[in-house]
C-alpha cells in the first residue's frame, strides 16, 4: 500500500486527527443495555472497542501489483437506477455517535491522505476482478469525526437507496477505502463516482457505491443491509 500527499493535510487535520489522544478519558463509563450486551457477546471478538482498533490497526491483507489488473472484470452490478451525483455539490455526512459529525467535499476529501490498493473484488453471484482503489482510508474518517466509546457498527447510506452496516472492526481495517479513484482513473458513475466503499476482507455487496452518509452507531438496527435483509449473511467476510 502506498500513502502520499501527507503534506496536504491540513494543521487543522493533523490537530483534529490527534485530537483522538484524549479519547481514553471519555471511555468505557456508559453503561451498555442488555440488548447491546448480548450483540456484542454474539459478535465476539468483532466488538473491540474503538480506541483499540483506531490505535492497533489489523495486518494488511497482501495485494496485487499493477500488472495483475484485469480491467474487463469487473462487471457492474446495481439492484436498481445509477443516481447522477453533481461532484461539486456532493456532500459526504459522517454523523451518529460522534462528537464532532462532519460534511466533507470532494475536494476535503481529496486533500486527505491518499491510499492505493490492488486487490481482488468478489461477487457472491461468481465472478470476481483485480481492481486498483484509490481514495481515503475509513478509519481516518472516523478518527477525524471522534467516535463515542459505545461505538459497534457503521451504517452507508447510498443515493441509489442501498444502505448496508459493517463492524466497526472491518470498517477500521486500513484497507477499507472510501475511494474515488479506479484503475488509475476518476472512478466511473457505475461504479459509484463520486465515492464508493472498497476492501479486500468483505464480499462485494458490502462495498456500497455512491455513498452519501456514514453513521456510527452502538447497536445494528432491524435494517441490516439491502441484501442482507433478503437472506444474504451480514457479516460476508473473505
Ligand atoms: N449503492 C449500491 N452499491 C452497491 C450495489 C448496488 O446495487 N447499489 N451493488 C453491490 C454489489 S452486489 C457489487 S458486486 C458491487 C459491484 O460493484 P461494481 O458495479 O463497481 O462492479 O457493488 C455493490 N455496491
Ligand atoms: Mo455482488
Amino acid at each position: 500500500m502506498k500513502r502520499i500527499n501527507f503534506s496536504r493535510l491540513s494543521r487543522r487535520q493533523v490537530l483534529e486527527l490527534s485530537g483522538l489522544s484524549g479519547l481514553g478519558l471519555l471511555l468505557n463509563s456508559c453503561g451498555s443495555t442488555f440488548f447491546e450486551d448480548k450483540v456484542n457477546k454474539i459478535f465476539e471478538p468483532l466488538n473491540q472497542s474503538v480506541e483499540t482498533l483506531l490505535f492497533n490497526p489489523e495486518k494488511p491483507v497482501p495485494e496485487f501489483p499493477a500488472s495483475a489488473i484485469q480491467e474487463e472484470a469487473l462487471l457492474v452490478n446495481t439492484f436498481d437506477l445509477t443516481p447522477q451525483i453533481d461532484p461539486e455539490t456532493y456532500r459526504l455526512t459522517i454523523d451518529g455517535a460522534v462528537n464532532h459529525p462532519i460534511q466533507l467535499s470532494l475536494t476535503d476529501l481529496k486533500n486527505m491522505p491518499f491510499t492505493s490498493m490492488t486487490i481482488r473484488h468478489v461477487c457472491v453471484e461468481g465472478w470476481a476482478a483485480i481492481v486498483q482503489w484509490g481514495g481515503v482510508r475509513l478509519r481516518d474518517l472516523v478518527a477525524m469525526v471522534q467516535p463515542k466509546s459505545h461505538v459497534r457498527y457503521v451504517y452507508f447510506k447510498s443515493a441509489d437507496g442501498y444502505y448496508e452496516s459493517w463492524d466497526l472492526a472491518s470498517a477500521l481495517h486500513p484497507q477499507t477505502l472510501m475511494v474515488y479513484q479506479k484503475n488509475g482513473q476518476p472512478l466511473p458513475v457505475e461504479n459509484g463516482a463520486p465515492l464508493r466503499l472498497a476492501s479486500p476482507i468483505k464480499l462485494g455487496y458490502k462495498q456500497s457505491k455512491w455513498v452519501t452518509q456514514i453513521t456510527l452507531v452502538n447497536q445494528l438496527f432491524p435494517r441490516k443491509g439491502y441484501w442482507e435483509d433478503q437472506g444474504y449473511e451480514w457479516f460476508a467476510g473473505l
